[in-house]
């Protein structure tokens, strides 16, 4: 063996091993989509030397790989105990889409296994990159302990509580995340990397190796010739190491040293791997319409399978024979892995295709709320006293909807010590509209937080951290900058127990301020009321409470559900109600709602899915289906119709995904009169999805909607003319009524 490189005959034998069986498994792949029993074909072959990536790290590092990362993962598995996992098995079942495939059941072709601490990634370029920042974030949190969670540590101690989910990975460990070089231009790899860079100049710890997988080709697309190594090399903060990925002994030696720096330092690094493409980009690219065959033949040459074996040979570790017997007995073990798993049964019925995606046991989110309460009315009523001044919220008056999210997020940050808050602007400002405020002085820096202005980063650190055991509260600033990050909530967050079968969850309540009616503060950006990019995402679920008393109940289940389904919940704070007071006359404080003590959250408590019903007068007229500013709208309207003998029932939605079904079939049929008040836009909007629901449960009845006209919207008074007014509402009910 070369004597620098720290690669010994037995290692360099086994990793040939795991090359050779990388190969093979592409092989195979192609042979069973000709045979029309595989369903993916994107290969390794030319990228085998992050098998030695994988020596270098140790089978407790957990690592987010790419598509090409099948050495690595067969070089991992071999450092487990023979037969613990079969990664021949395990990748061949993915190609067939089986059921058995043990961790995505066939729901998509990843490399993963928990007891590889391989986390799966999504077929998006790039899109694990920023939770991979916020994993390496968690891992060192949890090195770090109780202390660095600012005064958590008394929080935990004093409260009785259990700490942390144990961190599933080791104090040292690195986290290790590959990806192609053309993926270091996607915005979202660009991100991860300045978010590394930023928290490094920050003095945060980060241990967190990204390797750059560098076959020079995006699918058809050359990188230009130097600009991989350019612009890698030149990220502040992430140290720059380069091997030679087709050179097994110049992989592992590279690898070592950059691993053991991360790992020494806490500090980001990129390993920039020099890799070639094999056999196209995939089964079926035809390869020579963008390449010549002397550019193919010459990556060919480069084959890091004949340069381990010529290694090998040099060394006099083995002769060719025994290497080509070698190469053929492992083709032969795939092979017959091949014929054994093609006909496994694939998933069978809608229900077990989304069995993993987002279970909910509303009777458990239930007990874990009622626990909480009696701890902050026991054990925890001392550590309450503290933190919030002496001056409980429920014995400070009647609150707006700002307060009681922060009153709720104080509370919930007592009985989770692993719960975080953070985004732009939330810790030292304490928010824009003030509703983070006084959060990072009860709980400390280090569990309150000021992000970068970066909101795929933000997202992220939520991903990572509820990864890592944390229970992340990220903020959006305002629902406008989510679209520009949405993936990392479609893509990444809620996909994660899909593609995993639950084995990895990443639960996180994202708060989002949102949605129009900002009298004085127009324009579109401030007002957002797109919600048909959240409603659409399989398993979310998105909270809209309009009310105070709601906001807090229902801020505490997202909690609740998070720790006990990791669910993910979106929760959209209306920036127009933050503040409101007053509900049918100035002064009036029809808006506010007295804060609940501890020992009324089991009895208020509010599960998902279930909307809230007003009634005026008889409430036997009409029904009235709203949520968010419609709500206070359509309650106002009702007051007036019921004075003149029209009584309404106003249904606040209060989720609008899951919508609440038994509660709007049932409270549209006790009148038969339905007005939709959607304050979102007509196309897209909720007021479709209120509708099509009524249909579907075979409602006859009389059906009406009010909703936003189609266009962003407009600075200052303009925006009353496209948004839905009392007016409107008026008028719409009325028509019903006389129906
Ligand atoms: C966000 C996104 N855009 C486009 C694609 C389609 N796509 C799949 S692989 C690929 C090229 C990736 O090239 P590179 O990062 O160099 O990885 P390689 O396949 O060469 O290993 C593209 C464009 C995708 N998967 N994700
Ligand atoms: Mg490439």
């Amino acid at each position: 063996m070369r004597p620098d490189s720290g690669l010994t005959g037995t290692m360099a034998r086994e990793l040939f091993d795991a090359q050779v069986t990388s190969r093979h498994l592409d092989l195979a792949a192609r042979r069973l989509r000709a045979d029309g029993a595989g369903y993916y074909t994107i290969g390794s072959a030319g990228h085998e030397g992050n098998a030695g990536v994988a020596a270098a790290l140790r089978p407790t590092d957990p690592a987010l790989l790419h598509y090409r990362s099948g050495a690595f993962y067969a070089a991992r598995a071999a450092q487990l105990a023979e037969g613990k996992v079969d990664a021949i098995r395990d990748v061949l079942r993915g190609v067939v889409a089986s059921a058995a495939e043990p961790i995505a059941g066939g729901r998509h072709k990843v490399f993963g296994s928990t007891d590889l601490n391989v986390i799966p990634t999504t077929s998006t370029i790039a899109s694990h990159l920023p939770r991979a920042v916020g994993l390496a974030f968690a891992v060192e949190r949890s090195r770090q302990g109780l202390d660095a969670r600012g005064s958590s540590g008394r929080h935990a101690a004093d409260s009785g509580q259990p700490v942390l989910v144990p961190p599933a990975w080791p104090r040292d460990a690195v986290v290790l995340c590959s990806f192609g070089d053309a993926s270091v231009n996607h915005a979202s790899a660009v991100a991860a990397f300045n978010t590394a860079g930023w928290s490094d100049f920050t003095g945060l710890r980060l241990p967190l190796l990204f390797v750059c997988e560098d076959n020079g080709l995006g699918i058809s697309v050359r990188s230009p010739a130097g600009w991989v190594g350019e612009t890698l090399r030149s990220r502040p903060g992430i140290r720059y190491f380069h091997a030679d990925g087709c050179d097994l002994a110049d992989t592992y030696a590279v690898a070592r040293s950059a691993v053991s720096w991360v790992r020494r330092h806490r500090r980001p690094a990129v390993l920039h791997l020099r890799t070639v493409r094999l056999m196209g980009h995939a089964g079926a690219d035809a390869e020579l319409a963008y390449r010549t065959p002397a550019e193919i033949e010459h990556d060919l040459t480069l084959d890091p399978l004949l340069r381990t074996a010529r290694l090998l040979v040099d060394a006099g570790q083995a002769s060719p024979m025994e290497l080509l017997s070698r190469y053929d007995e492992i083709g032969w073990r795939v092979q017959q892995t091949a014929a054994g798993v093609r006909d496994e049964p694939k998933l069978a019925s809608a229900a077990e295709v989304v069995a993993p995606l987002a279970p909910r046991r509303p009777l458990r989110v239930a007990k874990t709320i009622a626990r909480a309460a009696e701890r902050a009315a026991g054990a925890a009523l001392a550590e309450r006293h503290r933190v919030f001044g002496g001056r409980l919220p429920e014995q400070t008056g009647p609150q707006t909807l700002a307060q009681a999210v922060n009153a709720t997020l104080t509370d919930l940050m007592i009985s989770h010590p692993q719960a975080l808050v953070f985004g732009e602007d939330v810790a030292r400002k304490g928010g824009v509209y003030g509703v983070t405020k006084g959060l990072r002085d009860r709980f400390g820096p280090a569990r309150v937080f000021d992000t970068l202005l970066d909101e795929t980063s933000i997202l992220g650190l939520g991903l990572g951290a509820g990864l890592g055991g944390l229970l992340p509260i990220p903020e959006i600033q305002y629902l406008a900058y989510l679209h520009n990050a949405e993936d990392q909530l479609r893509g990444e967050a809620a996909s994660m127990r899909f593609f995993s079968q639950g084995a990895y969850r990443n639960p996180m309540v994202v708060r989002i301020a949102g949605l129009a009616y900002q009298k004085g503060f127009g324009g579109h950006f401030h007002n957002d009321h797109s919600v048909a990019v959240l409603r659409d995402i399989p398993g979310l679920v998105v909270a809209v409470p309009s009310r105070a008393d709601d906001a807090a109940a229902m801020l505490r289940t997202c909690v609740a559900a998070a720790e006990v389904d990791g669910t993910v919940s979106v929760f959209l704070e209306p920036i127009a109600l933050y503040h409101t007071r007053d509900l049918h006359t100035d002064g009036d404080g029809g808006w506010l709602s007295p804060y609940a003590a501890p020992d009324r959250w089991a009895d208020t408590h509010v599960p998902v899915g279930r909307a809230r019903s007003h009634s005026y007068g008889t409430g036997d007229r009409l029904t009235v289906l709203t949520f968010g500013n419609g709500v206070r709208m359509s309650l106002r309207v009702a007051a007036r119709l019921a004075e003149e003998g029209h009584g309404c029932r106003v249904v606040d939605l209060r989720w609008l995904a899951p919508l609440p079904l038994a509660d709007i079939v049932r409270e549209a049929g006790a009148t038969g009169r339905v007005l939709v008040v959607d304050e979102t836009r007509r196309s897209g909007g909720v007021g479709e999805g209120v509708l099509a629901a009524l249909v579907d449960a075979g409602y006859v009845g009389l059906a009406r909607r009010v909703a936003a006209v189609d266009t962003f919207l407009p600075l200052g008074p303009a925006a009353d003319h496209v948004l839905v007014g009392e007016d409107a509402i008026e008028r719409a009910a009325r028509a019903l009524l006389a129906a």
